[in-house]
């Protein structure tokens, strides 16, 4: 019984999705005498937390209920007053909570002012869900780095692109509607300057953003090569746009960048390029909590190597193409000896119609 309305309640906090970064997921029911008599979710970032709306939309008097919530309550005044108090005045008896809220302002603190207040509390179910979902927040809230998803698309026999460059399309519909709401849940997407020479792409999602803006485009341009009448550069969206460049770029060409409205970031030279990991920690600073990262090959293989990219979404389809100079998904240097492969841990294996995706987490140094 109690995974069954924990079910209900991470459905909920699905829901919020794309419109609460960097906040988390959350989601709360509230269950007396066997009914669900309210369900709330945090719906948008800065706004009440999934506690407050489950109790807002409750159709009955919740003294003596139970309330399912897929995050500990939290104890501290952020923008809103602490939840765990609003339990315990609203009398409820009994909270069941996923997992432990990983925000130092809380770790535990919520569950204590329960339990000190008499009320009865189970921890632990259905946490390795409620973890999941959260993953981007975990990392963020403990590191207050993005958590960085490394994306490709490739034929069966491992190429990006035909001989030519051409790469419209790989994988099939169904596939690329998977990316576009992936596009649609992180903070940014980052991409190589080669990427923007070769694709000219607007970087946008085709789907409505939940904040209304389309997360922040990242482009990683060591030298400033990105051309003036780039898309990312002059089509009208709402959502910013970020160059991450070093001192090898001219500062006149910044210059025209900024006017076009981008922003600038400066990294230190890391091996002649940008610096990865110091751009992450800039993009922090800026409350980016995640970056969808789409190539191309050499900026993959950086990131890969500077041990940014948490997990990898990669996309096969069935489709063969060839070639000696085509290009695939990881490129640069490269590891030169097996024993010395990144190894990637909690595989998921997805079908979206005949093209498979293959999910995992590579480790953090
Ligand atoms: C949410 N929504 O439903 C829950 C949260 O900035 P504040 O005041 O909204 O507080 C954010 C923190 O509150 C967040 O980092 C997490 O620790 C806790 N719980 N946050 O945005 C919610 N339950
Ligand atoms: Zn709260």
């Amino acid at each position: 019984m109690d995974e069954k309305y924990m079910r209900r309640a991470l459905e909920l906090a699905k829901k919020g999705a794309g419109f609460t970064n960097p906040n988390p997921l959350v989601g709360a029911v509230i269950v007396k005498e066997g009914r669900i008599i309210g369900e709330g979710y945090h719906q948008i970032y800065g706004s009440h937390h999934a506690e407050v709306n489950a109790f807002r939309n409750a159709i009955e008097d919740v003294k003596g209920a139970t309330m399912y919530v897929t995050l500990e309550p939290c104890s501290h005044f952020g923008k809103t007053p602490p939840c765990a108090n609003a339990i315990v005045e609203k009398g409820i008896k009994k909270v069941v909570v996923a997992m432990e809220d990983p925000n130092p302002e809380v770790s535990g603190r919520g569950i204590k002012i329960l339990r000190d207040n008499g009320i009865e509390v189970i921890t632990g179910v259905l946490e390795e869900e409620s973890r999941k979902l959260n993953e981007i927040f975990i990392k963020y809230i403990t590191t207050k780095l993005p958590f960085c998803i490394l994306k490709t698309a490739m034929t069966l026999d491992g190429k990006i692109a035909t001989r030519t460059g051409d790469s419209k399309w790989i994988t099939n519909e169904e596939s690329r509607e998977y990316v576009h709401n992936l596009r649609q849940r992180v903070a940014a997407i980052m991409v190589g300057v080669g990427t923007i020479i070769k694709d000219d792409p607007m970087l946008t999602t085709r789907l409505e953003k939940g904040n209304n803006s389309d997360p922040i485009r990242i482009i990683v341009d060591t030298r400033g090569r990105t051309p003036l009448d780039s898309k990312v550069l002059n089509i009208k969206s709402n959502a910013r746009t970020i160059i991450a460049t070093t001192e090898l770029a001219e500062k006149e060409r910044l210059k025209e960048y900024e006017k076009k409205g981008a922003e600038i970031i400066i990294t230190p030279l890391k091996d002649n390029k940008v610096d990865l990991k110091f751009l992450m920690q800039e993009l922090g600073k800026r409350k980016i909590d995640s970056v969808l990262l789409e190539g191309g090959s050499e900026l993959n293989y950086s990131a890969i190597e500077e041990r940014i990219v948490d997990k990898v979404n990669i996309f096969i389809a069935p489709k063969f193409i060839g070639g000696n100079e085509a290009k695939t998904p990881i490129g640069g240097i490269g590891i030169p000896l097996m024993k010395d492969a990144l190894l990637l841990k909690n595989l998921g294996l997805h079908r979206f119609g005949d093209d498979i995706m293959i999910e995992g987490y590579l480790g953090q140094e």
